[in-house]
This record gives C-alpha cells, structure tokens and sequence, in this order.
C-alpha cells in the first residue's frame, strides 16, 4: 500500500490498485468551492473518474462529485443500479430542462448519519461529456434525477443541508462538529484543517 498527498488531494492506493479519496465533512469550507470546467478528457481525468467511482462504492454510495473530495474539476460518478454495476461518469454536466416536483429523502456522504426531504425537479435532461470526451445528452426521472441534481449541486458549492431550516442546519453542523472532535481530535472542525 501506498499514500500521496498532491495538491491536499488525499489517496490511498491499495495493491489491488484501488484508490479511495478521502471525503471531505460538512462544514469542511471547501465544500462551498465552485468547480471549474475540464479543459481536455485525458488520462489524468479518467485516472481520477476510477478513483471516484472507487471511494463512491467503498463508501457506500450512489453519486460522488469531485467538489467533495477536493478537486476542483467538473466532474461526477453516479451508479443508482441495484447491482452496483452501470456507472455513470458526467464530465462539465449542464442541465437543459428540469420538469416536475418530487419529494425524496436524501442522504451526503458529506454530512454523514444524516436524512431528510429534499424537494426538487422529478424529471432532468442534461447535456455532459462522457469519459471518451463524447457528448452525450441524458433524460432522467426517479432517483437518478434526484441524484443528477445533488451531485451538480455540489459542483457549484451547494450542498442538500441549504435546503433545510437554519435551525436544522444550525443543529446538523453542531451534531458533525461534534462527531469530528470526538474521531479526530487534532483536527479543527470548522476548517476541517490539521491543528499543528
Ligand atoms: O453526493 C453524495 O454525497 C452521495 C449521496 C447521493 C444521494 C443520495 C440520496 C439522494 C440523493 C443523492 C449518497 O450516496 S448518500 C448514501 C446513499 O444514499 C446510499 C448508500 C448506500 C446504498 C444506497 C444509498
Ligand atoms: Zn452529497
């Protein structure tokens, strides 16, 4: 096994050359960047889709996006199959329509332990690259439309918490902080940065 740190992007390689990220906890600031566009769909943005969607099914999840794991690409992994074998990679993902409303409890692999009602647009179409560098155009309803929306979401900064009361978030936040000091003691909750 071996680890690197590389531009604060943490990774952890297995020997089975398996790379899980670390994910960053609400109220980590860095959540709150905006990701930028990938220029080119090269090797490098291949190598950190494979990470991504490791750390997603490590975790476990069903979407990851590169915001909340500290890159700054617009990038995310998506995989809402029973199965957990139709990977979805979306490079600089647009939405184009969004139709209908839809009540649906969502869970943040950022804001762990926590669950509640989010309500958002049912059906999406989006435009994205795939991981060929391809465009592709994509309709989604259900759960993977709900999915869509959280994970670009995150690409601007935003995360599923601001959809709720200042007074649930407020408690949310105290509730992780809490968590992060008893787990990581050395580290400041609110930067989410090591205290040397
Ligand atoms: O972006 C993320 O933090 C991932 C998040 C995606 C998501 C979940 C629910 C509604 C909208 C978006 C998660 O994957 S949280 C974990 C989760 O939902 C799950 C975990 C294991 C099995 C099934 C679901
Ligand atoms: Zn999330």
């Amino acid at each position: 096994m071996w680890y690197s740190i590389l531009d604060t992007l943490i990774l952890i390689r297995d020997d089975n050359h398996m790379a899980l990220l670390e994910i960053l906890y609400f109220p980590d600031p860095r959540l709150r960047n905006i990701a930028k566009p990938v220029q080119t769909v090269d090797a490098g943005i291949r190598q950190l889709l494979d990470d991504m969607l490791d750390t997603m099914y490590a975790a476990p999840g069903i979407g990851l996006a590169a915001t909340q794991i500290n890159s700054d690409k617009r990038v995310v992994v998506i995989d809402v199959s029973e199965e957990k074998d139709q990977p979805l990679c979306l490079i600089n993902p647009e939405i184009l329509e969004l139709e209908g409303v839809e009540e649906m409890e969502e869970g943040c692999l950022s804001v762990p332990g926590v669950f509640e009602t989010v309500q958002r647009a049912d059906q999406v179409r989006l435009r994205a690259l795939d991981r060929d560098g391809k465009s592709v155009e994509i309709q989604a309803g259900g759960l993977l439309a709900v999915c869509i929306q959280h994970e670009i979401d995150h690409l601007d900064g935003k995360l599923f918490v601001d959809y709720l009361s200042q007074l649930k978030r407020t408690r949310i936040r105290k509730k992780l902080e809490k968590e992060q000091r008893q787990t990581n003691p050395e580290v400041d909750a609110k930067s989410s940065q090591r205290v040397i």
